[in-house]
């Protein structure tokens, strides 16, 4: 339904009409509406169902899939619609406690998610709390109840792939354990059960790691979890978890120096940087770590607080760890994970090949970024770090100091620029 604007102005009008004063035209006007001579539609009435709220004089929205600012123009009146509905479909219904077609403006109405056979009450959009709710109608309102499996399931796979029948033992034990064709493990649990699960070690076959879903729904990446058993795994949705198994690798790795300042466009480059040495242990028939085939990468864990740049050089055992920029990245710790996996290597030919030393490890590696000329650590720049700057300078004894700690520029020496540089942090001032 289209409402009709009177967009004429006055000028537009004929000269009797225009002639009338604003209260006459106003009289006019409301008995030529009255008598439908202007050609306002009349708006629907709608029945209240024994609610003594007023009528209503607005149009109802097109339909009740649009979104809630559509469900119809502001009425006059203030009356507002609710639209529920269920998502998935057919998963369950709302209740509206009481259920109009119109609410008044300030009307509490009840909601009640009740989830049909086999499906539990998850979340609303467009309210709040859980399955018995409350909302106030002061707009039009669109809400949307959620509803999620009761059983999920936990699909449990090995690498190397085909142990998984044989490797898992699960506490409590699932409500079932679906008929496999691809030799994974499919157990059927209720959603939100706690699972311990253990990966035996089978022929030989060692357990590593875990790949997959979190354990519980927050930022742990299961790639670092080492626990075995793995215990209190939520199954709050379907989930996928890959117990890895190899014979481990020890890898060791080694940062020059335990801390490295941020860098800045022009005044350092890149030169602030940490070096990151990595070892493996060889094998009696020793290749030399240049030559073995190794997959090295180092990442910076999520947790960490600090940004870095990480760079590897052409030794794969042997990567630059650089400070972020000055002023705009973040300092503090830095956590770096060191992961590092033999490949399989082709056979020269039979008698004399040579394998690498199998299997894959990892381990950590931590350093701290710190502001520039933040030289005692404690994380800004300030008077102090002039002080000892200063002490450095007139050839006083700083112990526990060295060049590295004075050299904002990162050239090796302590100049006058240095001190131009702590000023400028200090003060807070731009560096280029
Ligand atoms: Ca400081
Ligand atoms: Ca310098």
């Amino acid at each position: 339904m289209k409402s009709t604007h009177c967009r004429c102005r006055r000028t537009d009008l004929p000269g009797w009409l225009r002639s009338m004063s604003g209260a006459a035209l106003m009289v006019l006007l409301v008995s030529l509406v009255a008598a439908g001579v202007l050609g306002f539609s009349a708006a629907p009435v709608v029945a209240q169902g024994g609610d003594s709220g007023p009528t209503v004089a607005g149009a109802p929205g097109p339909n009740g899939e649009a979104d809630a600012d559509d469900l119809g123009p502001v009425n006059p009146r203030r009356l507002h619609r609710l639209v529920v509905s269920v998502s998935p479909p057919d998963t369950g219904r709302v209740i509206k406690i009481p259920d109009k077609k119109w609410y008044r403006h300030g009307e509490v109405v009840i909601l009640k998610a009740v989830p049909a056979k086999g499906y539990l009450f998850d979340r609303w959009t467009g309210a709040q709390g859980g399955p018995v709710t409350r909302i106030v109608m002061d707009r039009n309102r669109r809400v949307v109840a959620h509803f999620v499996t009761v059983e999920v399931e936990l699909l449990l796979d090995t690498r190397p792939w085909g142990l998984a029948l044989e490797a898992f033992t699960l506490s409590p034990k699932p409500i079932r354990i679906l008929p496999t064709d691809d030799g994974r493990l499919h157990a059927i649990y209720r959603r939100g059960t706690f699972v311990t699960i253990l990966a035996r070690d089978v022929d030989g076959h060692e357990f590593v790691r875990w790949q997959g879903d979190p354990p519980m729904d927050g930022p742990i990446v299961p790639e670092w979890i080492f626990d075995n058993p793995l215990r209190g795994y939520k199954m709050s949705r379907n989930k996928r978890l890959t117990a890895v198994y190899s014979r481990p690798l020890p890898v060791h790795a080694r940062l020059d120096w335990d801390w490295v300042y941020q860098n800045t466009r022009v005044a350092t480059g890149w030169q602030h940087k940490c070096v990151l040495k990595i070892a493996v242990p060889q094998p009696a028939d020793s290749l030399t770590n240049e030559v073995r085939p190794y997959e090295v990468s180092v990442t910076a864990h999520p947790a960490s607080q600090g940004e870095v740049r990480i760079e590897p050089t052409r030794n794969p055992f042997v990567w630059y760890i650089r400070g972020g920029k000055y002023d705009e990245q973040r300092t503090g710790n830095v956590i770096l994970v060191v992961r590092v996996k033999s490949r399989p290597v082709p056979a020269l030919d039979s008698t004399s090949a040579v394998l690498p030393m199998p299997g894959e490890g990892a381990t950590l590696a931590v350093l701290k970024v710190r502001p520039l000329g933040d030289i005692d650590g404690n994380g800004e720049a300030n008077d102090i770090d002039m002080m000892l700057m200063k002490m450095h300078l007139a050839g006083k004894e700083t112990p526990g100091y060295s060049v590295r700690h004075f050299d904002q520029t990162g050239d090796g020496r302590v100049s006058r620029y240095d001190v131009w540089m702590l000023t400028q942090a200090i003060e807070g001032l731009p560096i280029p």
